[in-house]
């Protein structure tokens, strides 16, 4: 018997870099599944988080949604994230942000927000974020069924900051470890994800 997950999920990653590439020829498509034993198989037949290279990334997102700032259900959102300040990843951390997205305990059904979470592995840190598909803004006038619901700013901040604070509790940071939103359309601008945040947690 399997048991099904609310979504299907697709799991991505970014492989580090030999030489000058494109972030778009870096990122991979793995594998989707759409049951917790399917979720199991994966997770205990891929490289744990802590044994990836720097410059990886893994990324698990809905299905039909590419873990990219251009896609058309990214476009207008944004991400929360935290930066641990460790050489490696906690796979226990990653672990539970992992079971928390498919098992749908970062947000509630109606909010349509979570379209997928990330762990960078970089030099000296590893960060873990989680993609919403708005960013704290009225949705545009003109956004596609695609974009979903219509919300205005405060209620969009709203559910966003809800959604953050969940997310927090899954990382088990302490009240004193801010978890920062940022746009994606202020990380593209500054060319790195280091922009400055737009609200925090
Ligand atoms: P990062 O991996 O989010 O963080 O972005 P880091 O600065 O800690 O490594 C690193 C770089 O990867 C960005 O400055 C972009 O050049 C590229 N990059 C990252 N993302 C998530 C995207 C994306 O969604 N689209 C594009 N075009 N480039 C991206």
């Amino acid at each position: 018997v399997k048991h099904p997950l609310a979504h299907t999920w697709t799991l991505w990653f970014t492989k580090p870099p030999s030489g000058k590439q494109d972030w778009n020829e870096l990122l991979k498509e793995v594998i989707s599944f759409n049951s917790v034993e399917e979720f199991w198989g994966i997770y205990n037949n891929i490289t744990p988080a802590s044994d990836l290279a720097q410059k990886s990334d893994y990324h698990l997102f809905k299905q039909g949604v590419r873990p990219e700032w251009e896609d058309p259900q990214n476009k207008h959102g944004g991400r929360w994230a935290y930066t641990f300040k460790e050489r490696k990843a906690n796979d226990d951390i990653w672990l539970h942000v992992l079971l928390a997205a498919i098992g749908e305990q970062l947000e509630d059904d109606s909010d349509n927000e979570v379209m997928g979470v990330v762990v960078n592995i970089r030099k000296a840190f590893y960060r873990i974020g989680l993609w919403t598909r708005s960013a704290g803004k009225a949705a545009p006038a003109n956004a596609k069924a695609g974009n979903g619901p219509q919300r205005s700013a405060e209620e969009s901040k709203a559910i966003l900051l809800k959604i953050g604070e969940r997310f927090k509790t899954v990382l088990a940071l302490k009240a004193s470890e801010p978890v920062e939103f940022m746009g994606h359309s202020d990380s593209a601008n500054a060319g790195s994800s280091r922009a400055k945040a737009k609200f925090s947690v």
